[in-house]
Formats: C-alpha cells, sequence, structure tokens
C-alpha cells in the first residue's frame, strides 16, 4: 500500500492533520528489503547530506537505584544487576567528561540520570551542569525522567537545547514492558518540553520481544507527533542478566535496519539516531543502517551503563565510509 500523497505532505512540512496509519508502516516493513532501503536512502538524500552523521556523547550523572520498573533497564533497583546505585556526580566531573567529549569531536554532551523525576535539588545541579556544558561551545541534552511544566521551564531558562524522552514502544506493548509510569504520562512530559520550546529527542527500543504491528506502533506514534521530534533514537535492546528482558530472542539485524529505513521514510526531518546495540553490530550492519537513514550516533566508550564501540574504532569506521561528522 504506497501513498506517496502523504509523503509530499511532509516532505513539505504543512500541517500534519492526517495521522500516517499503522498499516501503511506494516506495508513498508514488508517491502523487499532492496526496495525499502533504496526508498529510504531517497528520502534522507533529499533532506540531509548522506555522508554526514551528528556525533553525541553520553554521560550518566546519576546511575542505578531507579524506583522505576522498565524491563529492559539495568538501572532498576528492582532488578539484580551488576549495576550499583551511584550518587549524582560533581559538576567537575562532567565538565572533565564534557571537555573530554569535545575534543574527540561530539558536538552534543548528553546527561542521563536514573530517576522516575527529578527533585528541585537534583535539577539545580543539573542546571548547573547545563550550563557549563553551555560554556564549552556544545549542544546540551537531558534525560531525567518525568518533567512538568516549571521543570522544562527552568532546564529551558539555563538553556537546555534537547530533552531526551522515549515513548519506548507502542501502547499496545508498553504494559508488558513497564508498569509504574503510563504512556500518557510520557506524553504529557513530551508536551511540556516542546511547550517551552526545548528541541525533543524521542525513540525507542526494538527486540524486546514486540511483534511486527507493536514495532510499527512505536514508529506511528513517533510519526504522529505534532511537529515530530527533532532527534529520534532508535535503540536495540541491550540485554543484561538480571533485567526481565535477557534472554529475549535477538531481533536480526536487518530488522533492525529496516526500522531505521521505516523512520527516515516517515520522519524525514528529523535525525535518527543509531543509538543503542552498536557493539553487537558489525560495521557493514552500521553501514547499511546510514545508507538506510541513520545519521546520528551516540559516540563514546560506554553508553550509560553498558559498553558502546570505542571513539577510536568509530572514527575508523567513518574514515572507511568517508562520513563526515557534526
Ligand atoms: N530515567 C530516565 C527515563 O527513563 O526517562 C532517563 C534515562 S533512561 C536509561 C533513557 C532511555 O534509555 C530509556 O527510555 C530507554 O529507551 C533506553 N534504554 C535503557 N536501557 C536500555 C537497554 N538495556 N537497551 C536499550 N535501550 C535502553
Ligand atoms: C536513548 O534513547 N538511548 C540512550 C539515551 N537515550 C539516554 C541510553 C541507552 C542506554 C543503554 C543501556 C545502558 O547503557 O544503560
Ligand atoms: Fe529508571 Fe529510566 Fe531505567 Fe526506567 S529507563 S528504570 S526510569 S533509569
Amino acid at each position: 500500500m504506497d501513498q506517496p500523497i502523504y509523503f509530499n505532505k511532509i516532505d513539505k512540512n504543512l500541517s500534519n492533520d492526517q495521522s500516517i496509519s499503522i498499516e501503511y508502516i506494516r506495508s513498508l516493513f514488508e517491502k523487499p528489503f532492496n526496495d525499502l532501503i533504496f526508498q529510504s536512502h531517497q528520502v534522507h538524500r533529499e533532506n540531509f547530506n548522506p555522508n554526514q552523521v551528528q556525533l553525541s556523547t553520553l554521560l550518566s550523572i546519576k546511575t542505578g537505584g531507579c524506583s522505576e520498573d522498565c524491563a529492559y533497564c539495568p538501572q532498576s533497583a528492582r532488578y539484580d544487576t551488576d549495576v550499583e546505585n551511584e550518587k549524582i556526580l560533581a559538576l567537575e566531573e562532567v565538565i572533565h567528561a564534557a571537555k573530554e567529549a569535545k575534543s574527540s569531536g561530539a558536538t552534543r554532551f548528553c546527561m542521563g540520570a536514573a530517576w522516575r523525576s527529578p527533585k528541585q535539588k537534583d535539577l539545580d545541579l543539573v542546571k548547573d551542569m547545563i550550563t557549563e556544558v553551555k560554556k564549552l561551545g556544545m549542544e546540551s541534552c537531558a534525560t531525567l525522567g518525568m518533567l512538568d511544566g516549571d521543570q522544562a521551564k527552568q532546564l529551558k531558562d539555563v538553556g537546555l537545547d534537547y530533552y531526551n524522552h522515549n515513548l519506548d514502544t507502542s501502547p499496545e506493548f508498553y504494559g508488558d514492558i513497564i508498569s509504574t509510569r503510563t504512556y500518557e504520562d510520557r506524553l504529557d512530559t513530551l508536551k511540556n518540553v516542546r511547550d517551552q520550546g526545548i528541541n525533543v529527542c524521542c525513540g525507542g527500543i526494538v527486540g524486546m520481544g514486540e511483534s511486527l504491528t507493536e514495532r510499527a506502533g512505536l514508529l506511528a506514534q513517533l510519526s504522529n507527533l505534532t511537529p515530530q521530534p527533532e532527534s529520534v533514537p532508535i535503540n536495540l535492546l541491550t540485554q543484561v542478566e538480571g533485567t526481565p528482558l535477557f534472554g529475549q530472542t535477538e531481533l536480526d539485524h536487518f530488522d533492525f535496519v529496516r526500522t531505521i529505513a521505516v523512520a527516515r521514510i516517515i520522519m524525514p526531518k528529523s535525525y535518527v539516531r543509531l543509538s543503542a546495540g552498536r557493539e553487537k553490530m558489525n560495521e557493514s550492519t552500521q553501514a547499511l543502517a546510514f545508507f538506510a537513514g541513520a545519521n546520528s550516533i551516540f559516540y563514546g566508550d560506554e553508553l550509560l551503563t553498558t559498553d558502546n564501540p570505542a571513539s577510536e574504532k568509530d572514527q575508523e569506521l567513518l574514515k572507511k565510509l568517508g562520513i563526515k561528522t557534526n
């Protein structure tokens, strides 16, 4: 089922008054692989330099001991994993990490905290961190859990550029993964962030045992956010021992690349980030993901608590592919 008229609407950035259907998204997933990535690459070229990838470095500023029960997450206090409950990092440690990220080539510094939502005293500390990151001339990003309108405003006031808050999966599958906060809670946070004029970074995780319709359902939700998120992280589940999703059947990497391709087609102007899971992917899979439309990665030896490819290895890969960074 092809709906080219639809693309014209999105491509021209006209108002998105018609929603992109799950059936349409499923029909993209069901295309032969070559047809799908050819289409997504064309959309990519029309909207971005296909030889450029944006680099963001992550730092876990508050690790572990989280009250929530996200079934994929090693930082939940409910699961017996190797992750310890640590204190929030000192400002100096954050500045040091941000300087290192900048000198290795990242343009955005993203600070993550294992919170349901930030308390005011913690938010005050994060605001100082954002101020310092901005002073280094880097873009700032934070992912701190749920935010109300006032918290979003405080972050905007110190110059936060991006807020990451993922929908994670489709509304139908969501209850199998998280019980301690609702899908609506997530949509409310995204609205509070958007209302303050902070760029929205919102994506999800694949490979959690979701059906194809549920995978399509996540992408439908993301693409129907108005306006669409500026940045869309697509994470491949990183299975961590002790979490309920450990031992899950692994997603075939071609299906991961298909997810990137579909995201690119239905969100033509968003940065699509090839996020968690790169450590398990070979160079060819990553190259296919870039061809399919991924144009951003997490760059640095660690994500939050799990490994990411070493920066030198990424530099080698990007060089081999003739990809420039920003
Ligand atoms: N605690 C905050 C929250 O949940 O909003 C912010 C940090 S949380 C770790 C940010 C995101 O990381 C999650 O929404 C999820 O999409 C992703 N994530 C966490 N653990 C993951 C895993 N094992 N594999 C892939 N993605 C994961
Ligand atoms: C996102 O979508 N992926 C990043 C970032 N936003 C914060 C986090 C991935 C976490 C992977 C598991 C870990 O390292 O703890
Ligand atoms: Fe906590 Fe975020 Fe992990 Fe959920 S994803 S358990 S909220 S740190």
